[in-house]
């Protein structure tokens, strides 16, 4: 397998690029396998990776309807912070946010991480009061960050509207400045890279139709391409993971919606952090290639549709408008949707399940991407060990049973 070096670099380009080696090998499926991964987004293949990295556990499948990365993986804005406000979230985002900055050497990928930081706006004296609160919690955790005034968001983001008269008028905010945004594909290759190296089978086109399941535990799997005999299976499918686990007879209380984004035409830089506004619901950064990066919140209703409805397009953009005037003489070039799985407190759910051989990783609703490294390491762990990692034993599935949820709706707010 090729790595990437600038004298490779040089010859291939040199050559026209004609000959650049796959990244990874494109299997046979085999009829055995230790672990099959159900899903080739960045969970699934981040998990396969530190199964045979941290484990040495290399005879793994994941297994992808689709292509890798064309779920929501390939679809997401990638905003990469560690501000939450529970203590147990903000410990484990903070673990994925410092894999991020080292991402790059680790894997030897160059994911384009840039950390120009993530402002939150506030738009009444109230959200200044949550957080001076939320601020004071994740500095006690030792995590980067500070509260800024009206007058230093205003220099910050210049061409936001915080004249008092605003639609929203702004009261200041709070910065994460190590938050970034990265290139989300990369991220969904360097980890395919790497566990291929490794020796997983990365198995495209290929989609799991079944889950066998004998006295309470795994016994294999049925694929559209035939059926593998295992006894650990792992689900990574995001938005379809109720219809997945329903496979292996277990119920996940994870509800499917439309979360949509877009990008504008291209304009020199003018934006340089991402901002978010969580009571308006819309949040922008610009790109490297120039084109503003726009969100807002899920659709309202469940689905599995990957498109967005108008209304929630005419909201976000709305926000838009009202906050930064100048950029209503912008076109808007592309618009897309994934189906995001949000679990009843917004937080994400890592867990062994009632089946013995049988585990989970859902919930991460519209803020997974961050959370890919810390989401991969600690399932292949749970799976190793059949116990949770430490840092996910808050984020089980008895949670729900227990009552002892983790209310990240604030947090993930501008999205949920
Ligand atoms: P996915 O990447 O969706 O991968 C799951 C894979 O499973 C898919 O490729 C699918 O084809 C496959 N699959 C499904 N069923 C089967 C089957 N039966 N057999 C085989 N394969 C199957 N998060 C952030 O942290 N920051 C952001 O800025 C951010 N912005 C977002 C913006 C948008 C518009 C969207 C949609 C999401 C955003 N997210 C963000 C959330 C983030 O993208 C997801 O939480 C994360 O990508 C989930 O990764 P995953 O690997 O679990 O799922
Ligand atoms: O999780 O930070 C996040 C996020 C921002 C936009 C969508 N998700």
């Amino acid at each position: 397998m090729e790595t990437y070096s600038a004298f490779n670099l040089l010859r291939h380009a040199l050559s026209g690029h004609r000959n650049w080696p796959a990244s990874w090998r494109s299997p046979q499926l085999k009829s055995r396998y230790d672990v099959v991964i159900i899903g080739g987004g960045g969970h699934g293949l981040a998990t396969a990776y530190y199964l045979a990295k941290e484990h040495g556990i290399t005879n793994v499948a994941v297994l992808e309807k689709g292509w890798i990365g064309g779920g929501n993986t390939g679809r997401n804005t990638a905003v990469t912070r560690s501000n939450y406000f529970y203590p147990e979230s903000t410990r484990f985002y903070e673990h994925s946010l410092k894999r991020y900055e080292t991402m790059g050497r680790d894997l030897n990928y160059n994911i384009m991480f840039s950390q120009n930081g993530i402002i939150s706006l506030a738009t009444s004296r109230h959200d200044m009061e949550i957080y001076r609160r939320w601020v004071t919690s994740i500095q006690l955790q030792g995590v980067d960050c500070e509260v800024l005034s009206r007058d230093a968001i205003a220099e910050k983001v210049p061409l936001l509207n915080v004249s008092a008269s605003a639609r929203y008028p702004i009261y200041g905010g709070f910065l994460q400045s190590r938050a970034g945004i990265s290139r989300h594909d990369a991220v969904a290759w360097a980890y395919a890279r790497a566990a291929s190296a490794l020796g997983v089978d990365i198995v495209q086109n290929c989609e799991v139709t079944g889950i066998q399941v004998s006295d309470g535990s795994i016994t294999g799997v049925q694929t559209c391409l035939g059926d593998i005999r295992t006894d650990k299976v792992a689900s990574a499918v995001a938005g379809h993971s109720s219809l997945v686990a329903a496979m292996a007879g277990v119920s996940l209380p994870i509800v499917s919606q439309c979360l949509q984004a877009m990008v504008t035409e291209p304009v020199k830089p003018c934006f340089d952090h991402v901002v978010i506004c969580p009571a308006v619901h819309c949040y922008l950064s610009q790109s490297d290639r120039g084109e503003l990066v726009i969100g807002g919140g899920a659709d309202t209703h469940p689905s599995y549709g990957q498109r967005g409805s108008l209304p929630s397009t005419e909201a976000v953009l709305s926000a838009v408008v009202e906050l930064y005037p100048a950029f209503s003489r912008l076109k808007l070039m592309r618009q897309w949707g994934g189906t995001v799985d949000i679990a009843p407190d917004s937080s994400p759910i890592v867990s062994t399940t009632p089946v013995t051989g049988f585990y989970i990783s859902t919930g991460w609703g519209t803020g997974g991407y961050k959370a890919i490294p810390a989401g991969g390491e600690t399932l292949a762990h749970t799976i190793v060990h059949d116990q949770p990692h430490p840092l996910v034993e808050p984020f089980s599935l008895d949670r729900f049973a227990r009552g002892r949820l983790i209310d990240e709706g604030a947090a993930a707010g501008v999205a949920h």
